[in-house]
Order: C-alpha cells, then sequence, then structure tokens
C-alpha cells in the first residue's frame, strides 16, 4: 500500500518560485501530495519581468517523463508551460500511455507577456494534447485562442467551453479571473455546467495564481477526490492563497502557497 498520493508536474521553471514548476511542487507538498517535476523549458524571471525563454529539447522532456513514470507512478499529473510544438507532441505521446488522469493548462503568455508557446503550439495542444486530458482549464485568452471565439459574458464562456470539450477534453474549466465581472469559473463535464463563483480581490500579486490553482485541482485528483471536489477544494485555496499574498516583489509578486488547504 502506498503512503502518500504521488503527483507529477510538466511544466517551465520560474526561478522567482511564484509560478511554474515550483509552484505547482509547494502546492502538491502543500496537499499533502508528494511531488514530481519534470521540466519544459527554463524563463528568467523576476516579480518584474520574464526576459528569456529558453526551450529544452522534446527528447530531453519525453525521457524525464519517461523515467519517472516507470518508477514512481504518479496517481495524476498536470500540463504547464511546454515552450513548443515538439514538447507538446512528445507529452501527447508519453500521455498515449498513462494510467492516470492528465490536467492540462493550456498555458500560453506569462502575467508580463513573453510567449510561453508559439502559434504551432497552440495549434499542438488542440490536436494532440485536449484528447489525452481528463480536464482542461484555459484562462479566458486561452480559451480564445483555442476556439476563435471572443468571450465576454458567462454565456460565451459557457459556449467556449462546450467547444473545447468537443477538442476531446473530458472535461473543461474555464477561469473567470480575466472576465470584467467576478471570477466565477464555469465547469462543463459534457452533462452539466458547474459554476465556481469567487468575489475579485483587488491586488496585483496574481503570479503564478494559474499554475497554483491548476496544481491543486491535480493534487485532489492524485488524492482521491472527485473532479467536481477537487475543483471546489482548489477554488477555495486560491482565493485564500491571493487574498493572503505575502506582498514580495518589486512587481506582480507570488500568492501565498502557506495558507490551509480546507
Ligand atoms: O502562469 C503561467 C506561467 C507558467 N509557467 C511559467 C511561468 C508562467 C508565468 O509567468 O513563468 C514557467
Amino acid at each position: 500500500m502506498r503512503q502518500v498520493p504521488v503527483a507529477l508536474t510538466i511544466a517551465g521553471s520560474d526561478p522567482s518560485g511564484g509560478a511554474g514548476i515550483q509552484a505547482d511542487l509547494k502546492t502538491f507538498h502543500q496537499f499533502g501530495v508528494y511531488g514530481e517535476a519534470v521540466i519544459t523549458l527554463l524563463t528568467v524571471q523576476n516579480s518584474v519581468r520574464v526576459s528569456r525563454v529558453e526551450a529544452i529539447p522534446a527528447w530531453l522532456v519525453a525521457e524525464q517523463i519517461a523515467a519517472v513514470v516507470e518508477d514512481i507512478p504518479p496517481a495524476a499529473a498536470k500540463t504547464g508551460a511546454l515552450g513548443s510544438a515538439e514538447v507538446v507532441e512528445a507529452v501527447a505521446r508519453a500521455a498515449a500511455d498513462f494510467a492516470f488522469p492528465l490536467v492540462v493548462d493550456p498555458v500560453m503568455g506569462s502575467t508580463h507577456g513573453l510567449e510561453l508557446l508559439p502559434q504551432d503550439g497552440i495549434r499542438a495542444i488542440r490536436e494532440l494534447l485536449l484528447p489525452k486530458a481528463a480536464l482542461a482549464l484555459p484562462n479566458v485568452p486561452e480559451a480564445e485562442a483555442l476556439t476563435g471565439m471572443k468571450i465576454r459574458h458567462l454565456d460565451d464562456v459557457r459556449r467556449a467551453a462546450c467547444l473545447v470539450r468537443a477538442m476531446g477534453a473530458r472535461a473543461v474549466l474555464i477561469k473567470g479571473g480575466h472576465l470584467d465581472s467576478d471570477a466565477t469559473d464555469v465547469l462543463f463535464d459534457g452533462v452539466e455546467y458547474r459554476e465556481f463563483p469567487a468575489p475579485r480581490i483587488a491586488t496585483h500579486h496574481t503570479h503564478g495564481t494559474g499554475c497554483t490553482f491548476s496544481a491543486a485541482i491535480t493534487a485532489g485528483l492524485a488524492a482521491g477526490f472527485d473532479l467536481g471536489e477537487s475543483v471546489a477544494r482548489a477554488k477555495r485555496f486560491i482565493h485564500q492563497a491571493i487574498r493572503r499574498n505575502p506582498g514580495l516583489g518589486h512587481g506582480r509578486g507570488p500568492v501565498n502557497h502557506h495558507v490551509e488547504v480546507t
């Protein structure tokens, strides 16, 4: 019998510790989950700027995944920034053999605007990776890039969730953080729409919010919670993590990965 749930992140490095694999591992740990991390790209960044993105070759990403999965297979995995169409393709190929759910966070740009995935990578996500996803969780700009539609209201969000699900993801959660209204997320599993509302918090310390949220969902799945419960727990966690941000950095600082999991 396993003593501890295991989760894997396949994502980029943020040396400032707020986003990417660093955020994922801290979140896994806070949820009582043992974390594994396959690195897909390196960024040079702090809370003020992202000045460089260096991709890791696809074969090296594939070798890392194979090594950890053969030895300590996770109970759930997530993807974050993948950096190139070739890496997306390598991850999709590996995922064909995954015996555990894959959460796909289709990261396209950093909070500061620097590109973390080129156009052909977006197409590869749509065509190769979404069909392998137990859950895809785009934010509004990412959902717009995937579907080609303009999203303004909650009605648009529901329609976009349906369209992204038609691309092959078993469930879709569109994050409302970029909407003008409150930060309502919409989950569509093919049967029903479920809304996860949250009041907007007035702060610019939101660096790594998406990574932390998807890692929290992945940790919940790894620990055996169902999808709805995993999303609800993750939503409570990220809301508190933003609200109680530690105020670090001279720019857009990180959220608080130490808040209680409830
Ligand atoms: O939040 C998107 C994201 C994902 N991965 C890495 C990042 C960022 C945003 O800055 O740096 C490595």
